[in-house]
């Protein structure tokens, strides 16, 4: 007891001292963030911040891995040699965002394989949109257009997100999702222009269906967005789900114009009043359920992470003989 308490008193000081070190880090990292300062790697962070970071970076980086697969489906159907190439470039760019991204979470002190042993696992989370299946050739031209618009208007702002190494990652992200968000839009404008009467309404029976899912991608209404605020608050998202996704309804009317498409909504109609367009209700039923694990796709999704992390396994082991072998020959020299 005596030997006990001998211990437990400088403990508490030093609990003392350290929280009131705390207190004065956490002050002075608070009121960086109110200048708009960026954060770096090495500078002191509160542990929630920290942990927010990994949590929306993650999820980012394995949407971009995840999203290469409904894409990849259309490789070796894609119909001209030109947009082979295109769709091949474009994936290989999704690729690398995750690798910037996953490169971008290390940097907080959380490994690649963790990361990625929380994807596979099922425990973590990527982008509900990628849980839908890719049936024609027009699914990827909406891919581009939608999927890839809504990513650039959720992520220009992430540009300026208060953690520097990820605002750099989304510099380079938001130039390559641009060049993908035009290659769809033209995929689709040469069906409606040039195309047939079926190819026509293929392009509008995958608008029909895309739609709805790529509003869901802003995320939750901000009422029921538990993280929003304090995210808002420590300058990591910037605007929020429902003012990017209302954004993003309001540039995508007049593309749809241009196109030629018509959106499934029939409540969506300009507001004067709000100088906004007005869109019906979504359904959270479905997109809780899609981030829960039951869409059409998550397991074949899922299941093909894995088979690519297992299959490539001998790469990984012959990158690291490699690597351990010049480092022996290294030495020796
Ligand atoms: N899907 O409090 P909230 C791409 C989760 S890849 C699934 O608003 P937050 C592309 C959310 O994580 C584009 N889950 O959260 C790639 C949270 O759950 P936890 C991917 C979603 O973080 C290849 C809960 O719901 N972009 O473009 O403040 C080919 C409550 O939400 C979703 C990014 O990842 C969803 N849609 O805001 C083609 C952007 N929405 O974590 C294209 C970076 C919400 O508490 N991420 N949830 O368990 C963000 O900007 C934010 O994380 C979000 C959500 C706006 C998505």
């Amino acid at each position: 007891m005596y030997t006990q308490a001998m211990d437990t008193a400088p403990q508490e000081a030093r609990k003392a001292v350290r929280s009131a070190e705390e207190a004065e880090l956490e002050a002075r990292f608070e009121a960086r963030i109110d200048d708009g300062a960026f954060i770096e790697a090495k500078d002191w962070m509160p542990e929630h911040y920290r942990k927010t970071l990994v949590r929306q970076i993650s999820q980012h980086a394995h949407s971009e891995i995840v999203g290469m697969l409904p894409e990849g489906n259309w490789v070796t159907r894609a119909p001209t040699l030109k947009r082979k190439a295109i769709l091949l470039a474009k994936i290989q760019d999704e690729g690398g965002h995750g690798l910037y991204l996953y490169a971008a979470a290390e940097t907080l002190g959380t490994s690649r394989d963790q990361l990625l042993d929380a994807l596979h696992s099922g425990k973590a989370k990527y982008s509900s949109i990628f849980n839908y299946p890719t049936l024609t050739w027009a699914d990827v031209g909406v891919i581009g257009w939608l999927v890839d618009g809504a990513a650039i208007m959720n992520q220009i702002p992430l540009c300026r997100c208060s953690y520097a190494p990820y605002a750099r990652a989304m510099i380079r992200v938001c130039k390559e999702e641009s060049f993908h968000q035009r290659q769809g839009f033209d995929a689709l404008n040469v069906m409606m222009r040039e195309g047939t009467e079926a190819q026509r309404a293929m392009v509008q029976d995958a608008v029909n269906r895309w739609w709805w899912p790529s509003l869901m991608m802003f995320g939750p209404h901000d009422s029921d967005s538990p993280n929003s605020a304090q995210s808002m608050r420590w300058g990591i998202k910037r605007i929020s789900n429902d003012d990017l996704r209302q954004k993003f309804v309001d540039a995508t009317v007049e593309q749809a114009k241009v196109l030629g498409v018509s959106l499934p909504d029939p409540l969506l109609q300009w507001n004067e009043a709000r100088g906004h367009y007005d869109f019906g209700p979504i359904d959270w039923a479905e997109f809780w359920r899609v981030v829960g694990g039951e869409g059409a796709c998550n397991r074949e999704r899922l299941q093909a992470r894995v088979d690519a992390w297992e299959e490539g396994a001998w790469v990984r082991e012959a990158a690291l003989a490699h690597a351990r072998k010049q480092q022996t020959q290294a030495e020796a020299a």
